[in-house]
């Protein structure tokens, strides 16, 4: 199968098992269905899934889980308490279409999810517990959450510089970008150093992602973002670092042609 079929393919697999999971006779589904379903790029379960190839079908349950706790993670963060986004994905936020208190429900229900279903697979094997136990730590008090919490409390007149913002958006950001890759290889059965490789590639990859994305969003001057605060040109020139580092650390890797080409997609993506 071409790389191009191939994407194509598991993005419809992620899909069918999203929807598997979302109970349609639950009082959320609406809520969910609305906010699962339509322009998620799903680069987090696609991340999964591009070294969990040995062991597909376990790889398609954790790549959902990820998804729904990166799906609870922008519903909170578009709340008027947070970012106050009216629109995501080209349609109205979860709040701005249901309300607050149901956005921050529907935000609540996903991350359940994920643990129910993570739960039900850990009772399987111990790879499946080592895999829950990565991926919720990587959302949690040292992963994501603190990067929001950072990004948050921080007094943006201060002096922000390139490593604190790089501390920000390696939790907030990078932890489940990080985490999706080590997390295919886990559920794959690869060797310990071989589930650091893809540690230190996916921290790069995540900063380079949000670097990209801070690129994109430059015309909002009062958020923590590379190019406000470190300006354009140290911004580009650490984003073409990083692209040559994760080409080089790629360049490494013998096989794995689905994830050279899922990267070459996220480092060229034009919006
Ligand atoms: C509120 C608990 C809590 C956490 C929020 C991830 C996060 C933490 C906030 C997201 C803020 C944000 C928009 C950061 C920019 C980078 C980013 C994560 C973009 C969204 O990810 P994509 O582009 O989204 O993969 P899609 O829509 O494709 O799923």
């Amino acid at each position: 199968m071409t790389e191009i079929k191939k994407f194509d393919y598991y993005i419809s697999l992620i899909n069918e098992k999203i929807a598997f999971f979302l109970d349609d006779r639950s009082v959320f589904y609406e809520q969910l269905f609305y906010c699962m379903s339509g322009g998620g790029k799903r680069l987090r379960p696609l991340l999964v899934l591009s070294t969990g190839e040995k062991n597909l079908e376990e790889a398609l349950v954790f790549a959902c889980v990820i998804e729904f706790i990166h799906n609870y993670s922008l519903i909170h963060d578009d709340l008027p308490a947070m970012d106050n986004d009216d629109y995501r994905r080209n349609k109205l936020t979860c709040h701005k279409k249901f309300g607050e208190a149901n956005a921050i429900l529907t935000g609540d229900a996903l991350l359940n999810l994920a643990c129910e279903i993570a739960i039900d697979a850990c009772m399987k094997n111990n790879k499946n517990l080592l895999a829950a136990k990565k991926i919720f730590e990587a959302a949690g008090l040292n992963g994501m959450l603190k990067g929001q919490f950072l990004d948050i409390n921080l007094n943006k007149r201060d002096n922000i510089n390139a490593k604190i913002l790089d501390e920000i958006n390696l939790n907030k950001t990078g932890a489940l970008i990080k985490t999706s890759l080590q997390v295919g290889a886990i559920l794959s059965q690869e060797k310990n150093e071989i589930i650091d490789f893809f540690g230190e590639l996916g921290e790069k990859i995540g900063l380079a992602f949000q670097i990209k994305d801070d690129m994109f969003d430059r015309e909002k001057i009062d958020e923590l973002n590379y190019f406000n605060m470190i300006g354009e040109k140290e911004s580009i020139k650490r984003l073409n670092d990083l692209t040559s580092e994760i080409y080089f650390c790629l360049d490494k890797l013998d096989g794995y042609d689905f994830l050279k080409y899922l990267v070459k997609i996220i480092l060229e993506r034009k919006n």
